[in-house]
């Protein structure tokens, strides 16, 4: 069974001005498809990847073709990106007990949002910033490329909460340069009923 693009959950330019419907449909239509159509081809080529999803892939990534790292993580990281953002007014906020978490082990959440910033911001090259839960705790990391805390590669393994791309096809177009920029305007679209729902699952 192929992998397929999902469709984006909102219009284009639903997430204006934290990012414009020209960055979302060449980064959703154009980068997400091309991962999906690479990533089809790499496991078609491999008979013993056949049926298997994702997740069992990332768990022995280290083992895999380059290809099923670079363009699975792609797949599965972009996937999730679109749920982890919603138009205006329907971003919601933190549950109490995400709150409480952020509070307990990031020192809260103006702290969090800076020191995330700062993970993705000093990212060298193209990459993500992520929110994890690791042994029962949130944690900050960031992986290089389309890596994610689920591989078996990854320096910090966790379940995923929230996710932020900072590959420059993310914000080229409207930030040029300016990644902190697009950072500290992500916040203001990320999907906080998404992101409770992944944190309710993980603990
Ligand atoms: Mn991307």
């Amino acid at each position: 069974m192929a992998f397929t693009l999902p469709p984006l959950p909102y219009a284009y330019d639903a997430l204006e001005p934290a990012i414009d419907a020209e960055t979302m449909t060449f980064h959703h239509d154009k980068h997400h498809q091309a991962y999906v159509d690479n990533l089809n081809k790499a496991v078609d080529a491999d008979a013993s990847l056949a049926g298997k999803s994702m997740e069992e892939m990332f768990a022995t990534m280290s083992k895999l073709p380059k290809a099923v790292r670079n363009n699975g993580g792609g797949h599965w990281n972009h996937s999730l990106f679109w749920e982890l953002m919603a138009p205006h007014g329907q971003t919601g906020e933190p549950s109490a007990e995400l709150a409480a978490a952020i509070d307990r082990d990031l020192g809260g959440l103006d702290k969090f949002m800076a020191d995330f910033n700062a993970a993705g911001a000093g990212q060298f090259g193209s990459g993500w910033a992520w929110l994890i839960v690791q042994d029962g705790k949130l944690k900050i990391t960031s992986t290089p490329n389309q890596d994610n805390p689920l591989m078996d590669v990854a320096d910090e393994k966790g379940a995923v909460v929230l996710g932020a791309d900072v590959w420059e096809h993310a914000y080229y177009l409207k930030y040029q340069n300016r990644r902190a920029d697009y950072l500290k305007a992500f916040w203001s679209v990320v999907n906080w009923n998404k992101v409770n729902q992944l944190y309710a699952a993980a603990i």
